[in-house]
């Protein structure tokens, strides 16, 4: 049995049966800048509690696999420089060498899982990033969906990766694409990526039973709730576009491979935004927060 170190407050969440929302830690070390990162780590958690949920930061600190992090912790994290970016390829390997990193989407829902977290919520999931009949770049966060039982809230995937080839790597997968309260799947800045959703749903409590019933089926893997961004903060595709085709094009003229492929394109677009990319990145992630924590409470309301 892995030994998780639980925050007070998810371990108090634990023993009185409430709701819990997990969140990742890579958003805070790779995905936006100091103190912004950690501004906006409290920010969702706040909206969480407000909506009546438990917030559950992730991370490994020092070999540990920490469930909620103080707000000692979470400062240090995310002002610390160089820390590793765990997926669910590299989880066992720092807890084993006393390392430190920060959870992706696959590697955080692995961990809520082992914690009997049963949602999560981001901002976007990895996916097929675009070129990938060439380089193979397709992220573990999507198979992570078709193992693992969470149901992951996000505002779709960026329009930095190949959509339709991520939608169809989670259709083959067999992983539930929801967007929640609209037609088209969202594309995280904009709230249409010019694709349709394979599923809709409008209300948190059938989310809540889709999963349940998934449970129930003997079906293994999560489902991905697609959460539009709200519409004042929304940059649309005709103005972000042209700077995520300039930053992939950075990227492939500078080699960038791997790993480092997502937090260069991320950063790479805020610069080119004057920052405008974060605030949407923001609004979106405390969005999805929302969502999480009532699809959270309906799950506990009428427990599998
Ligand atoms: N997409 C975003 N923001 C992020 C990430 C993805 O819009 O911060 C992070 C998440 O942690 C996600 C990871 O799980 O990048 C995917 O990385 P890769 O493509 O290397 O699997
Ligand atoms: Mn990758």
């Amino acid at each position: 049995m892995i030994d998780i170190r639980y925050s007070p407050e998810v371990a108090e969440a634990r023993a009185a049966g409430a709701a819990i929302v997990a969140l990742e830690s890579t958003i805070i070390t790779h995905g936006m800048p100091w103190p912004d990162n950690v501004e906006t780590a409290r920010a969702v958690e706040a909206a969480i509690r407000e909506e009546g949920a438990i917030p559950a930061t992730i991370a490994v600190l020092d070999g540990a696999l920490h469930v909620g992090l103080t707000d000692a912790e979470l400062d240090k994290l995310g002002r610390a420089e160089g820390v590793a970016k765990l997926s669910r390829a590299d989880l066992a390997a720092c807890l084993a060498t006393g390392g430190t990193g920060a959870t992706t989407v696959a590697a955080t829902m692995i961990a809520a899982h082992a914690a009997g977290i049963r949602v999560f919520a981001t901002g976007g999931i990895g996916g097929v990033h675009r070129g990938a009949e060439e380089s193979f770049d397709i992220s573990a966060d999507l198979l992570e969906l078709a193992t693992t039982p969470v149901t992951v809230v996000a505002a779709g995937a960026k329009a930095i990766l190949d959509l339709p080839k991520t939608l169809e790597v989670l259709e083959t997968h067999g992983v539930p694409v929801i967007a929640f309260g609209q037609n088209a799947f969202p594309a995280f800045w904009s709230r249409d990526s010019g694709l349709r959703a394979p599923l809709r749903m409008d209300v948190p409590d059938q989310i809540a039973r889709a999963a349940d019933m998934r449970a129930a089926l003997g079906l293994s893997g999560g489902q991905l709730i697609a959460n539009p961004i709200p519409e004042d903060a929304e940059i649309t595709g005709d103005v972000i576009g042209p700077i995520v085709d300039a930053a992939l094009a950075e990227a492939a003229a500078r080699h960038v491979q791997g790993k480092d492929v997502t937090p260069f394109l991320l950063d790479h677009i805020f610069h080119a935004t004057q920052g405008r990319s974060l605030v949407a990145n923001i609004a979106l992630v405390l969005n999805n927060a929302r969502l999480g924590a009532r699809i959270a409470q309906a799950m506990v309301r009428t427990p599998l």
